[in-house]
């Protein structure tokens, strides 16, 4: 009895005892199994969804979905009693229990509420693949037809009928959706410690979360005078084109005229806005389809690149199990994305691709991500991502700066020059894609951010949506949207799939930075444009110690490594890139009133 009376006295004790760093250890190891298998079932069911949309395959993914996220809200909860431990702790154990807590969206507490949760993720995201315009009388138009319009017409009605077309179809269906996601996500988020899930999305940054919205803001206002020249002359030109009476020539200017269904990107106009008319074109879309080259040919082109810096090529099963074109017969989500599905090096890309430059700058983004994966899948899953969520989605990019005229020239994408210096119509293109996506890459998760923070209700949506876009980027929409059943911000993919946005805000910059880094690596002399790093070994060999660090140490560690010291992110690449544009675009809008 006695012996009994003290074995149970020191079992309870041992419950009572304080963690050990080898218990938490044995935690992060457990975690590790658990996440991998969770994550590799939730991959395969998402990727089945995804290529395929049917009821059945959505309510796989829905199950895969809070399975996972039920179990690492429990996780993270049972992680709290390591906190007093975790500078004690060796730091890779410490670091992955700080990563769990940011591994992904957390469910509410009740069970039946993880299952709405997830059921209305899949939903929204399985929907705006699906949504469709469809006017009486004729046939029903997707996203690729409308937003191809947007890109090609240049007839403003044309023109307002994509646009209305869009927004009216994917917003209406998911209009009545979001509410009820914000309030799920929310419980989520706070059942963690967190205010909201925009607090959450901020806590990304290995600094607090007020001091990443002070940094992201000094960022915008480093870039912002340049924003605001390359929008002056572009409504400038706009004005000529269409009128006074569509383009006001002090006011912001109508979304539907800038070439893409967002108005994120205005490569479309760069024809129109050439500085120098005629000289030498940047664009490969009639090269590629006077090739005929087809989806595979852009994704060897493009794998091309990353082998000339030293990596692998892309594993066979790349080839086998991606989806590359739009395939006939079912609905899929046509927005890009990069997979490792398994997490052993099962890269895949899905995408709906078509032979033109901007789908083929497209697929060096997409890339870019699989080279992440392909650099560090042996490591533990918590440091299976970027640096920080923008370094992720700066890569591609990097590479695809360094796809310059030049380089186009000598893989036969583009014909001889002729010998005349066209610089400023290659920035001038360069900056219609990056430039403008400044503000619009900011405005998006300022939109969120105070969604989730309960600052805006539900029938303001849409307005709030209008006020951000008029501010940042100086657009309005091309009629008034004061309709309560639409739903603007649900027009755009990430929105509704719940992906977060300040990563491309981040990354804009970030491959500024990473480019001027590498082209010193390469001993490139001379302006940063003219730079191109293919076949570069010196280049080549920071660049692949930041992919295999993923989220190993912080991104300002990861930064340091790649540029040789910089521990911030900063705009001063991207402005010196930009420059002699710059010089240029002030001398157009002298005596302009700019702004808006
Ligand atoms: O979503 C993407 C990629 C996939 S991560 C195609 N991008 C953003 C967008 O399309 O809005 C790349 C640029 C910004
Ligand atoms: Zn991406």
């Amino acid at each position: 009895m006695r012996a009994l009376l003290l074995a149970l006295t020191l079992t309870s004790s041992l419950y009572a005892a304080p963690p050990t760093p080898a218990d938490a250890e044995r935690f992060v190891r457990d975690a590790d199994t658990q996440l991998r298998r969770l994550w590799v079932a939730q991959n395969r069911a998402e990727w089945a969804k995804q290529t395929n949309i049917t009821a059945a395959t959505e309510r796989a993914a829905a199950k895969a979905g809070a399975a996972a996220m039920s179990w690492i809200t429990r996780a993270i909860k049972s992680a709290r009693r390591f906190d007093p431990l975790l500078h004690t702790l060796d730091p890779a154990v410490a670091r992955q229990l700080k990563l769990l807590r940011l591994a992904g969206q957390p469910a509410p507490d009740s069970a039946a509420k993880a299952k709405q949760l997830a059921a209305v993720m899949t939903g929204m995201d399985a929907e705006y693949g699906k949504a469709k315009a469809c006017v009486a009388g004729a046939r029903c138009r997707d996203l690729g037809e409308l937003d191809n319009l947007l890109t090609t017409s240049q007839d403003p009605k044309v023109l307002l009928e994509a646009w209305l077309g869009w927004h009216d179809a994917a917003g209406r269906t998911l209009r009545p959706m979001y509410p009820r996601f914000v309030a799920l996500a929310n419980e989520g988020a706070r059942a963690i410690g967190f205010a909201d899930v925009g607090e959450m999305w901020r806590s990304g940054y290995d600094m607090p979360p007020d001091e990443f919205q002070r940094t992201i803001e000094g960022l915008w206002e480093q870039v912002r005078p340049l924003y605001e020249a390359l929008h002056c002359y572009t409504r400038r030109r706009l004005g000529e084109q269409y009128g006074a009476e569509v383009v006001s020539p002090t006011g912001p200017i109508p979304a539907h005229l800038l070439g893409n269904m967002w108005a994120q990107d205005w490569t479309a106009l760069a024809t129109r806005l050439e500085p120098q008319p005629g000289l030498a074109r940047t664009d490969t879309t009639g090269a590629l389809v006077e090739q005929r080259a087809d989806a595979i040919w852009m994704v060897k082109l493009a794998e091309r690149f990353f082998t000339s810096l030293g990596m692998e090529p892309l594993p066979s099963t790349f080839w086998e199990r991606s989806m590359l074109t739009k395939p006939a017969g079912r609905e899929v989500v046509c927005h890009a994305s990069a997979w490792d599905v398994e997490i052993n090096n099962d890269l895949r890309i899905k995408m709906c691709i078509k032979p033109n430059h901007s789908d083929l700058i497209t697929v060096h983004h997409e890339l870019g991500h699989n080279y992440y994966y392909n650099h560090y899948y042996r490591e533990p899953v918590l440091f299976q991502q970027g640096a920080n969520d923008g370094f992720h989605e700066a890569i591609g990019d990097t590479l695809a700066l360094s796809v310059t005229p030049d380089y186009l020239r000598t893989v036969g994408l583009l014909p001889e020059g002729g010998g005349r210096d066209a610089s400023l119509n290659q920035l001038m293109s360069s900056a219609l894609d990056k430039v403008a996506f400044l503000p619009w890459g900011l405005l998006v998760d300022k939109w969120r951010w105070d969604v989730f923070a309960g600052r805006i209700p539900p029938e303001r949506y849409t307005e709030h949506w209008w006020a951000l876009r008029r501010q940042y980027q100086g657009v309005v929409p091309p009629v008034a949207r004061a309709d309560a059943g639409l739903f603007d911000p649900g027009a755009k993919y990430h929105v509704a799939s719940n992906t977060p946005y300040a990563r491309y805000f981040l990354a804009t910059i970030l491959q500024f930075q990473f480019h001027r880094a590498l082209c010193k690596a390469k001993g490139h002399t001379g302006p940063l444009h003219a730079c191109s790093i293919y076949g570069s070994a010196e280049a080549g060999k920071p660049f692949r110690e930041l992919l295999r660090m993923g989220a190993k140490q912080p991104w300002q560690d990861a930064l340091a490594v790649v540029t040789g010291g910089e521990r911030a992110m900063d705009a001063t690449a991207l402005l010196d890139y930009f420059a002699p544009l710059r010089t240029w675009l002030d001398a157009q809008n002298e005596g302009q009133a700019c702004g808006w």
